[in-house]
């Protein structure tokens, strides 16, 4: 077994080196390594100082997350412990940080005496992420060393900062250049400290610098904060934490940090959160496709249409450095789109997430034509006209005779058959589906739908691409709608539904809002477009109306009054800009469509409107995975939480349906099969998987199909 730390002494340093791949993760292996190696260069007499390096890319990348939840996370010597063995050394240590320091692996930094950094270091405490805190003193020593406003950000953000900016915070005492005498350029650091002297740091010393801090600057904090952080637990957690440690002792806020830690990480919150971690990186892995395919090159992109979508999809590329063409027929759609594209770069300008040079170093990436001959040598090309079969056909049609040989085709569709698509082509196995998501230069999730003839190499080639274009991707098989799409309607057709039943668009936001989405249908549809939900409904008519002629009333009829939503000012709300306010009109139409269809209408409860909505989204998702669209249950809440606005302190649809139990979204549809009478009849059909994994008391996490896409 390789040992998880290397331990050298050159002259009177000790080295500690982690070297456990991928992530130098804090498991208890680990821990105990570092602490015995620790303990033996604290015993040696002739060691004068300590340095703790890595031998790996990441520094360390905090507690091993896959040990939460077992024995072995509370195992001894816990991460608090090690800390403050480390901190309180009489012999100065060292942390020399080579690549990214997180969590634990922080907060081990902070414990010990000084911190020297190559530039591409960064430091962050991400534990917000996984619904927990940092829980081996970072609350503490970090506001003590680099103020409460810089720690408190860090630690609601979770977004690590670079080296240069940890130095100008005073967290890290010098940065170096030389990555290859990096340990020699410590143990240099390590010999001057002994020369000096120096007094060694010890947080427990220390006070919260708190002289600049405005009074109200917790509330104030708070409040600027509610908004994003609505339905999580842990932020106000940490802000607690922080707040002791401007107040009471070092010991004090150290015990109020482990008591409000263990709250965190036994919630359902942070078991929903760490299954999206994992859940993001196994979507990576395509059962079925040999690990080591290699991808192919993505040198150049060309994107077809300068729409809203095909502008938000070439500003990916642009952003990412990647040569990039926009091709569309009319140059007025060009000059339209790329003056759009210029207005988002200078918004991100203006917000400060962009520096004037990386807008022009984007916009350099970027070039416009309306002539075909110019996309022959992209790579890659992704079509993005509008949603119609026969206009996309004719699009590949012409690919298929332009573009070079290995070009990867890909088309944007939302819902139409890829694999209609690429039989129009001579090569079905370069076609692929990338279904971005509007806008698409901001939404992470990036659906890749596997034609039944396309190649392995394609599907890991744009696997690879979406990570470098910071998307977050997941493999679909071909239906209508693939993943999120299918999947939705269902929802969207409880939400309509209801309102015929006699609930108002704002009660069915208020109860979807309080569950945590980020808003609820009425509101979704709204900004989506009334219109674009009818036109994608027309694409598969058989399946809805032909079974229901009430289907989905509200918004067809909303759609034939030619109120699309925001677009048109006047939706399921009425708007004025971003301000919206109700529409009474719905509630009259609603009133109306349900005499006409014989619904009649009553007060509806709120726990109806979750349990019909949510649960018929965790139905068709049982359907989804059964019939082999997505691979497993955690593709599909990966899909929804980076693409739908799914609370993740929820973990995605099918994670929450585990956490309340599959029985109990089996009864409650049972229920209203036969309490909705012939309706309930025509949609409430459990899933047979859901009903297979009640029966074996199983759960969706332990379902996996072979058989996928
Ligand atoms: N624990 C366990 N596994 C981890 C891990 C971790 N902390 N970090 C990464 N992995 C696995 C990951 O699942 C993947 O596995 C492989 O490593 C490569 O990761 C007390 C309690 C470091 C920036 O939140 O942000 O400390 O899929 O694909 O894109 O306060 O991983 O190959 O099988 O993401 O190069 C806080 C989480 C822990 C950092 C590298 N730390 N990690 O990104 O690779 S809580 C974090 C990351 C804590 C203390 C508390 C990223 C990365 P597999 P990857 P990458």
């Amino acid at each position: 077994m390789t040992a998880l730390i290397n331990y050298s002494v050159e002259e009177n340093i000790a080295v500690i080196s982690l070297q456990s791949p991928p992530v130098n993760g804090l498991g208890q292996r680990l821990r105990a390594a570092i602490f015995n190696a620790y303990l033996q260069a604290s015993k040696d007499s002739k060691v004068e100082a300590i340095v703790i390096a890595s031998t790996a890319n990441v520094f360390c990348a905090g507690a091993d997350i896959s040990e939460f939840g077992t024995e072995q996370a509370l195992a001894s010597p816990s991460l608090p412990d090690l800390c403050h063995v480390i901190e309180d050394s009489s012999k100065p240590v060292i942390a020399a940080v080579n690549g990214m320091a997180l969590g634990g692996g922080f907060e081990l930094t902070l414990a010990c005496d000084f911190i020297i950094a190559l530039p591409q270091a960064q430091f962050g405490l991400p534990e917000v992420k996984l619904g927990i805190l940092p829980g081996a003193g970072g609350t503490q020593r970090l506001p003590r060393i680099a103020g409460a406003e810089l720690a408190l950000q860090m630690m609601i953000s979770g977004t690590p900062i670079s080296a240069e900016k940890a130095l100008a915070a005073g967290i890290v005492d010098c940065v170096h250049a030389g990555e290859s005498d990096f340990i020699d350029m410590a143990i240099g650091y390590a010999q001057h400290l002994i020369d000096a002297d120096i007094v060694l740091r010890n947080c427990a010393r220390l006070k919260v610098d708190t002289s600049q801090l405005p009074d109200n600057f917790f509330s104030g904090f708070r409040a600027s904060i509610a908004r994003r952080s609505r339905g999580f637990m842990a932020p106000e957690k940490i802000i607690q934490c922080v707040q002791a440690a401007c107040e009471l002792p070092f010991s004090a806020g150290l015990q109020l940090e482990a008591s409000l830690f263990q709250e965190c990480i036994q919630s359902p919150q942070a078991r929903a959160q760490q299954h999206i971690f994992f859940a993001e990186r196994a979507a990576k892995k395509v059962p079925g496709i040999k690990p080591g395919t290699a991808s192919r090159d993505i040198n150049k992109v060309a994107v077809i249409g300068a729409g809203t979508m095909g502008g938000g999809i070439a500003m990916n590329f642009a952003s990412a450095g990647i040569a990039t063409l926009i091709l569309d027929l009319s140059e007025q759609a060009l000059e339209r789109g790329l003056n759009t594209i210029k207005s988002h770069y200078l918004a991100s300008v203006q917000k400060g997430k962009l520096t004037e040079a990386q807008m022009e170093q984007c916009l350099s990436k970027l070039a416009v034509s309306t002539d075909y001959n110019d996309i022959q040598d992209a790579d890659l090309v992704i079509e993005a006209v509008f949603e119609e079969m026969q206009i996309k056909q004719r699009v590949f049609k012409k690919l298929d005779e332009i573009c070079q040989a290995g070009a990867i085709l890909a088309t944007n569709t939302s819902t139409l058959d890829v694999n209609d698509i690429a039989a129009v082509t001579q090569r079905p196995s370069d076609v692929i589906g990338l279904h971005f998501f509007s806008p698409a230069n901001v939404m992470r999730l990036l659906e890749i739908v596997r034609g039944k003839h396309t190649a392995d190499d394609v599907i890991v080639s744009m696997i690879s691409m979406a990570q470098r274009i910071n998307k977050v991707p997941v493999v679909a098989g071909v239906c209508w709608g693939f993943i999120g799409n299918r999947m939705l309607e269902p929802y969207a057709r409880e939400a309509s539904r209801l309102i015929l039943e006699g609930a108002s668009p704002e009660q069915i936001d208020n109860v979807l809002c309080q569950f945590g989405m980020a808003m609820g249908f009425p509101s979704m549809i709204d900004l989506a477009g009334i219109d674009v939900g009818y036109l994608t409904r027309q694409g598969n008519k058989q399946a809805f109306y032909a079974r229901d002629p009430s289907y989905a009333a509200i918004c067809d009829k909303l759609y034939e009054l030619g109120h699309h939503g925001q677009k048109t000012a006047r939706g399921f709300y009425l708007y004025d800009g971003r301000d919206k306010r109700a529409n009474t009109q719905v509630t009259q139409l609603a009133a109306q469509l349900a005499q006409q269809y014989g619904i009649k209408q009553r007060q509806i409860p709120d726990q109806e409107i979750l349990q019909r909505t949510l649960y018929m989204l965790v139905n068709e998702g049982a359907q989804v995975l059964d019939e082999g669209i997505a691979c497993r249950s955690s593709d599909i809440d990966t899909v929804y939480c980076n693409g739908y606005g799914f609370p993740t302190f929820r973990g995605g649809p099918m994670q929450y349906a585990d956490e309340i139990g599959l029985d109990n979204i089996l009864s409650a549809i049972n229920r209203y099969q036969i309490e909705l009478g012939e309706y309930g009849r025509q949609w409430f059909t459990p899933a047979p998987l859901l009903e297979k994994l009640v029966a074996e008391g199983k759960s969706f996490k332990t379902y996996i199909n072979n058989e996928s896409h």
